[in-house]
C-alpha cells in the first residue's frame, strides 16, 4: 500500500499516522508512507511516485477538497485502486475511488451547535443579551474545515441571540489557534464563545485567552472537535467546555478495505466512522481508557 498522508499538523494527525502504520505492521501489509507538510503537492507527487512503483493499492487523506482528478486518472488508467480516508474529494466521477472511510464532519459541526443551544443560557458571559462566537476554522479548503462550519452555523441559526462574530483559519494548527485567538481578543469586542474546529487550535487559542488575564473555560466557553488527549486533558480540567469527537484511530477499517479491494470484492462507496461528544464528567470519565 502506498499512503499519501497529510502531514504531521495536530495530535488528531499523529493518532492517525500510528494507527495506520501499526494496523499495517499487525496485517503483514507492505506499507509505503509520507507526509506532504499539508502540501497538495507534495501528496500529488506521492501518489504519482506510488503510480510508478506500481503498488497494489493507494490510500491517502486530501488535504483540500479540489484539483485531485488528474492524478486519479493517471491511477485509474494505470489499474491502481485508491481508497479516501479521512477528507472528502470534490471530484464527481466517483470510479476515481474505490471508498470514502471517515467522519461526517456536518454532523460533528452540527453537535458543536447543538451543545451551545442547549448551553444558550450560560454563555452569554457578558451578560448583554447576545452570545456573540469567534470561529477558529480548519485548512482553508479542507473538507473538515467546509463542513464543520456549515454544521455548526446552519444548527445555530435557529438562536438569534447567537451570532458568529468573526471566523478565520488557525490551519488546525497550536500555533495558528494562538495567533488567530491573539488577533480576536484584540479585535474583537464581547467574546462569550470560541468554537475551533480541532482541539489543537483549541489549545493554542486557551494560551492567547491566558496570556490576556481570561479565564478559558469560564470567561469564555469553548467548543473544539477531536477529543484527542491533550484536548480530552483541557476538558476534565474545565478550560473546555466541550468537545465533538472525531476518530483518527482508522487502521483497521483501511487494512480491511483495502484487502477487499485488492482481492476485487466489492466494497461500501462510503463508510463512515463511528464517534461521540464529550462533556467535563464524560471526559474525565473516559481518559484513563483513551487509546489517543
Ligand atoms: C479530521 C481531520 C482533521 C482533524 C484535525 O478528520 O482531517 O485534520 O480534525 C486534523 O485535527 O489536522
Ligand atoms: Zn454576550
Amino acid at each position: 500500500m502506498g499512503f499519501a498522508q497529510v502531514g504531521a499538523e495536530s495530535g488528531w494527525r499523529t493518532a492517525n499516522t500510528k494507527s495506520i502504520q501499526e494496523t499495517a505492521k499487525k496485517d503483514g501489509i507492505k506499507l509505503k508512507f509520507s507526509d506532504a507538510q499539508q502540501k497538495q503537492e507534495n501528496q500529488i507527487k506521492a501518489i504519482r511516485s506510488y503510480i510508478q512503483q506500481k503498488v497494489d493499492v493507494i490510500a491517502f487523506s486530501p488535504v483540500v477538497e479540489t484539483g485531485w482528478d488528474a492524478v486519479l486518472q493517471e491511477a485509474k488508467r494505470a489499474h491502481i485502486p485508491v481508497i479516501l480516508t479521512d477528507r472528502a474529494v470534490d471530484s464527481k466521477d466517483t470510479s476515481l475511488y474505490k471508498t470514502f472511510l471517515g467522519s461526517d464532519f456536518v454532523k460533528e459541526g452540527q453537535k458543536a451547535g447543538q451543545w451551545l443551544l442547549d448551553n444558550a443560557s450560560t454563555s452569554d458571559v457578558n451578560g448583554d443579551g447576545k452570545i456573540n462566537v469567534v470561529e477558529i476554522e480548519g485548512t482553508t479548503g479542507a473538507a473538515p474545515a467546509i463542513d464543520r462550519k456549515k454544521g455548526f452555523e446552519d444548527t445555530i441559526a435557529s438562536d438569534s441571540k447567537i451570532k458568529v462574530i468573526a471566523s478565520q483559519t488557525g490551519d488546525f494548527t497550536r500555533d495558528g489557534g494562538k495567533q488567530v485567538m491573539e488577533a480576536f481578543l484584540k479585535s474583537q469586542k464581547g467574546i462569550d464563545v470560541l468554537f475551533a474546529h480541532n482541539d489543537d487550535e483549541g489549545l493554542g487559542a486557551i494560551e492567547a485567552i491566558k496570556a490576556a488575564g481570561l479565564t478559558p473555560g469560564k470567561d469564555i466557553k469553548i467548543i473544539t472537535i477531536d477529543a484527542t488527549h491533550d484536548g480530552m486533558t483541557a476538558l476534565s480540567q474545565g478550560e473546555i467546555n466541550y468537545i465533538v469527537e472525531c476518530n483518527p484511530l482508522l487502521g483497521p477499517q483501511l487494512m480491511d478495505l483495502a484487502k477487499k479491494v485488492v482481492d476485487g470484492k466489492s466494497v461500501p462507496q462510503r463508510v463512515v466512522t463511528e464517534e461521540t461528544a464529550f462533556d467535563q464528567a464524560q471526559a474525565t470519565a473516559a481518559l484513563p481508557t483513551r487509546q489517543y
